[in-house]
């Protein structure tokens, strides 16, 4: 899948849409969901241009992948959540809803989240 420019995080990085931002870096932009599932709800984006996991682990540098897992272990430690938990998601393609085509990892916490996901038999 081609990376769309236009898709709302590529604006959002451009600064052409606001965003309640929590954290920033060289590699990646943490800001809440502006649809929150959860009491606390923060995306956490890499800076660069990539769709979903697939792309970014395939075509991303070492220095993007290692910078951006060290951003969201830093944006849960600097939200204070680490001790009580919270809970990353990252939705790729059509199965898992993804609306958004530029890749992101959901952080939810500050109440028990539950089970993992709705097991495929229920
Ligand atoms: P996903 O289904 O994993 O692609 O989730 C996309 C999330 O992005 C969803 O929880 C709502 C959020 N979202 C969509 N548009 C915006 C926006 O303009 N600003 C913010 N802060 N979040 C958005």
């Amino acid at each position: 899948m081609a990376y769309d420019n236009d898709n709302i995080f590529a604006k959002i990085l451009r600064g052409e849409i606001p965003c309640d931002k929590v954290f920033e870096d060289e590699h990646a932009l943490a800001f809440r969901d502006i649809n929150p599932q959860a009491p606390l709800h923060v995306l956490v984006i890499p800076k660069g241009a990539y769709v979903n996991m697939d792309d970014f682990s395939a075509q991303g540098s070492d220095a993007e992948i290692a910078g951006f897992i060290r951003a969201v272990g830093q944006v849960a430690r600097e939200l204070g959540i680490v001790d009580a938990g919270f809970r990353t998601l990252a939705n790729n393609g059509p199965d898992a809803h993804q609306e958004v085509p530029h890749l992101h990892v959901h952080i939810f916490a500050g109440r028990d989240l539950g089970r993992m996901i709705k097991n495929f038999k229920d």
